[in-house]
């Protein structure tokens, strides 16, 4: 065995000790996806994700964020099927992302990486290491692709035929001379179950993916108010969308046969997160929220942004159970979440929902939530005139439509 094999065999080793699933080592040769990933952000369809857009370069060239980088030790942790773990209930986390019901893989994959970049200098003091999770300018599945970790599915993300697709990635970057990992080929074949189940055809065609028709961008990444198509397309998906992955045939069962993500408590949703509910979120104040979301994925939208989601969900459920809170949350919510609960309400309808928006409009001094209001007003009266289209959407509703923003 070459010394180059023997170090990539004993860091890999030393990558499950430190508590991932797999690694994996990759040369940091110049990427092969440059030329698409600038035809998709030509196109706009990294959405509002401006970030992406401006390191383009360190994408295509990975080896320039660290003096010498050879190549990447790259590892993945698993996170679902969590074994024993019952699937929630209630009507909040069902529709929160599977990745993101406990704590922040940022922070745990982050924490194992430095721990795993200390042991490998210890024994390699003259070697440079740069750990990354998610945040940096890596196309983190290309990487891990070339070194077998998965292949990218037509949903564009990573799979395996024993691993599914759910696991998350990070990586070390390290000047060591490694022995780099083969790929494996592709297993989707003729199935395009992701592409037909996404109910907003985000999945534009295989590979290739639409942010501004994604789930996932609106409910995590967009900030501010959500425009009308956006709210037809997350439907009751609070955080994220799993669909395009509970679909996949590679995820119906371990292939391997071994246990997955089984020792994982970071991943099992915390008591004083579970109780929560939809409305419960509106009854968070800073401090509870911080409380409960400091150590969780989902603090990125922030508590307003978590808010938002929620009453665009009520909306969409269509059920008058919400109106007592969305009604409250109209007078009493940011100037987003009253936006958001006038809109919800003018979807729910019915008298007490009515009620409220007249109420609102009396006291309501920004003139975008008046409109909001008003235009939710309008819905009410042309629905009882018999006139009106609009009313609770399952998300569905929105294949098909073009957007327009
Ligand atoms: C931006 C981003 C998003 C965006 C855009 C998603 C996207 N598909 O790019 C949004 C917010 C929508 C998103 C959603 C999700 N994300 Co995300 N996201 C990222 C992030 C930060 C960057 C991805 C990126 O660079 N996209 C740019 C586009 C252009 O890349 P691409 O889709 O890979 O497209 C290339 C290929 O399709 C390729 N290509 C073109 N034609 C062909 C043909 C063939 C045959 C092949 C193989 C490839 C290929 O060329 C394209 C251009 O480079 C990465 C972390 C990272 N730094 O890599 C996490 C990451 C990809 N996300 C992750 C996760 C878990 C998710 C969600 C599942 C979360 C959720 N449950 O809501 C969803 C899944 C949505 C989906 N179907 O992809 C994981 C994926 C793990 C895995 N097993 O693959 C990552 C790696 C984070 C991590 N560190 O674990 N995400
Ligand atoms: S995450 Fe949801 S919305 Fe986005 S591509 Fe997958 S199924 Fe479609
Ligand atoms: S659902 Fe089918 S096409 Fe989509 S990623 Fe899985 S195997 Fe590939």
């Amino acid at each position: 065995m070459s010394e180059a094999q023997h170090t990539a065999e004993l860091l890999k080793e030393w990558a499950l000790e430190a508590g991932f699933d797999r690694a994996g080592v990759a040369l940091l040769e110049p990427s092969e996806q440059g030329q698409s990933l600038r035809r998709w952000l030509e196109r706009g369809e990294h959405a509002g994700m401006e970030w992406i857009a401006r390191r383009v370069d360190l994408r295509e060239q990975p080896a320039r964020l660290l003096d010498g980088a050879k190549s990447a030790l790259c590892v993945a942790l698993q996170y679902h099927p969590l074994v024993g773990e019952a699937e929630p209930s209630g009507d909040l986390w069902p529709r929160v992302a599977r990745y993101a019901r406990g704590r922040d893989y940022h922070d745990v994959m982050g924490k194992r990486l430095k721990a795993l970049g200390a042991r490998i200098l210890e024994a390699f003091p003259e070697c440079g290491v740069r750990p990354y999770v998610d945040t940096g300018p890596i196309l983190e599945r290309e990487l891990a692709a070339r070194c077998g970790l998965g292949v990218q599915g037509k949903n564009t993300q990573l799979l395996h035929r024993d691993w599914g697709s759910w696991f998350l990635l990070g990586e070390l970057l390290l000047t060591l001379e490694l022995k780099a990992d083969e790929p494996i080929s592709d297993i989707c074949g003729n199935c395009t179950r992701c592409l037909d189940a996404c109910p907003t055809e985000a999945l534009v065609e295989p590979y290739r993916l639409d942010a501004n028709r994604c789930i996932s961008y609106w409910t995590i990444e967009h900030r501010g108010d959500l425009p009308d198509e956006a709210r037809d397309m997350i439907g009751d998906w609070v955080f994220g969308c799993d669909i395009c992955q509970e679909v996949c045939p590679w995820n119906d069962r371990p292939r391997s046969g071994k246990p997955l993500a089984g020792d994982h408590p970071w991943l099992r949703l915390p008591p004083e997160r579970a109780e929560l509910d939809l409305t419960g979120l509106f009854q968070l104040d800073r401090e509870g929220f911080v409380e409960r979301f400091k150590v969780s994925p989902m603090k990125r939208p922030k508590l307003d942004g978590l808010r938002r989601n929620a009453a665009v969900v009520m909306g969409n459920r269509g059920e008058e159970r919400y109106v007592p809170a969305l009604a409250k949350a109209l007078v009493t919510g940011s100037p987003t979440l009253r936006r958001h609960a006038a809109w919800a309400l003018g979807r729910i309808g019915g008298a007490e929902a009515l009620a409220a928006l007249d109420q609102a409009l009396l006291g309501e001094v920004e003139e975008v939530v008046r409109c909001e209001i008003t235009s939710a007003v309008e819905v009410l009266a042309s629905n009882r005139s018999g006139e009106g289209t609009r009313g609770p959407s399952s998300g569905s509703s929105a294949k098909g439509k073009e957007l327009t923003l």
